[in-house]
């Protein structure tokens, strides 16, 4: 009876879940951005004042139920040093957000590198026994050919070595986000002359070879007026839903 009962009431209330991964460069304004969504999606929620979100040093957590699912947001803390911690939340995110702060020309490039160019772990490294002592030229181009039309995804299609001299263990690439929906936000569009989603676009897009074949958005966004939260939250579910079937929500295997 408790079995049924349970199981009645997990297929009438509990509802998918899934995890939202929001990373970015600090001062980005990831912590504003996740106050700003929950504000916006949380009935009776009286957001943080903007004024007292302080850098974060770990792991902010925010809910939000939309749309029959729930999403679970990682918020990561953005400084350099930090930035090794997020590839350990990779494996089990549906999807990332990628907060760009656009008023802040000088830091593009270093947000850029960040994007791409984040070392996994040492031991994901290639090892010494693996090592050959050349790499052929083709084998290089055919990797690059490879991943750019999406035939290859990892190192399961190209020899590790091949990958380590491309950087391919990198951020955007990283085999344990393959196919999660990217969601690039053009944030603090309040701030004049910052760099709109036409200044912002290219230069991922510069990423593309490495962003491989995934649902892929850039929008623009205030995290503190909230312009544009909406927008971006409701395509990342719809996106979401329909990657579910690669990346099943992650109860769904309870009992
Ligand atoms: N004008 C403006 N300021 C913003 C916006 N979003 C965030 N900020 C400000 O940017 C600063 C940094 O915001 P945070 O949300 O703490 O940035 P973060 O990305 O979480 O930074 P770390 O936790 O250090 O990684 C704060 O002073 C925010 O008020 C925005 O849309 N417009
Ligand atoms: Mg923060």
């Amino acid at each position: 009876m408790y079995t049924l009962l349970n199981g009645l009431y997990k297929y009438f209330v509990q509802k998918d879940e899934f995890c939202v991964l929001i990373l970015g460069l600090d001062n980005a304004g990831k912590t504003t951005y996740l106050e700003a969504a929950k504000t916006k999606f949380t009935k009776n929620y009286k957001g943080m004042n903007p004024s007292k979100i302080t850098t974060t040093v770990g792991l902010n957590i925010g809910k939000i139920d939309i749309a029959g699912i729930r999403l679970n947001f990682w918020d990561l803390g953005g400084q350099e040093e930090l930035q090794s911690l997020w590839d350990k939340y990779y494996a089990e995110s549906h999807a990332l957000i990628y907060i760009v702060d656009s008023s802040d020309r000088d830091r593009i490039p270093d947000s850029k590198e960040a994007f791409e160019t984040l070392e996994v772990e040492p031991e994901e490294e290639v090892d010494t026994d693996e090592k050959r002592p050349y790499i052929l030229q083709s084998e290089v181009e055919k990797a690059i050919k490879d991943m750019r039309n999406g035939k290859a995804t990892g190192d399961d299609d190209v020899p590790g070595d091949v990958l380590k001299l491309l950087g391919e263990d990198k951020m955007i690439s990283s085999n344990c986000l393959n196919g999660v929906p990217l969601l690039v936000l053009a944030n603090k569009q309040d701030i004049p002359d910052c760099m709109g989603v036409r200044e912002v676009k290219p230069i991922f897009n510069q990423s593309a070879h490495l962003i491989g074949r995934r649902d892929c958005m850039v929008m623009p966004v205030s995290a503190l007026t909230g312009d544009g939260i909406d927008e971006g939250i409701r395509w990342l579910v719809d996106c979401i839903k329909r990657n579910s079937e690669v990346r099943p929500p992650r109860n769904q295997d309870d009992t």
